[in-house]
């Protein structure tokens, strides 16, 4: 009775875990779709690059935005490094949200010139740290 109980407890978390499919230049452009999302502890996130090369990367909110440092910036940032579509594998990378930190990201590709073309990504975004305000900051680093 109990270890049932127990057994369907720690079964929730699993359940209710969600993954969060993201694209990457969607219609061969510089983006990730959708750019910003809110996910939990436990979830994942699944970036599918449908077209060029691309990465995803963690990077400042601000300051030094593009291009995104290799290996990204953390504390628990993540970098998938290159992902080519040129040969259309439709190459894939899933992160798992380990906080409920805002995380910013954006394509390292070009020296960063995707980057400032507003290639970001945003996982829980706050309100004084917006993926508005990253991406503009992007765009003018
Ligand atoms: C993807 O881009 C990186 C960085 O520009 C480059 O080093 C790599 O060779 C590219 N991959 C392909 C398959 O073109
Ligand atoms: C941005 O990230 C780099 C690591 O790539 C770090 O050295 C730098 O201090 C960070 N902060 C700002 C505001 O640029
Ligand atoms: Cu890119």
């Amino acid at each position: 009775m109990f270890a049932k109980a127990f057994f369907l407890l720690a079964l929730i978390p699993s359940i209710l875990a969600v993954d969060h499919a993201v694209t990457v230049g969607q219609g061969n452009t510089l983006s990730f779709t959708p750019s910003s999302i809110t996910a939990a502890v436990g979830d994942t996130v699944t970036f599918t690059v449908v077209s060029r090369n691309h990465s995803v990367t963690t990077t400042n909110f601000s300051g030094a935005v593009c291009p995104p440092p290799p290996g990204g910036v953390g504390p628990n940032g993540f970098d998938s490094g290159f992902l080519s579509d040129l040969d259309g594998s439709l190459p894939s990378f899933t992160y798992k949200v380990v906080d409920t930190a805002p995380h910013f990201g954006a394509c390292m590709q070009a020296a960063g010139g995707h980057c400032r073309a507003g290639m970001t990504f945003a996982i829980n975004p706050t309100t004084t740290q917006t993926y508005e305000q990253f991406l503009a900051n992007a765009r003018s680093s």
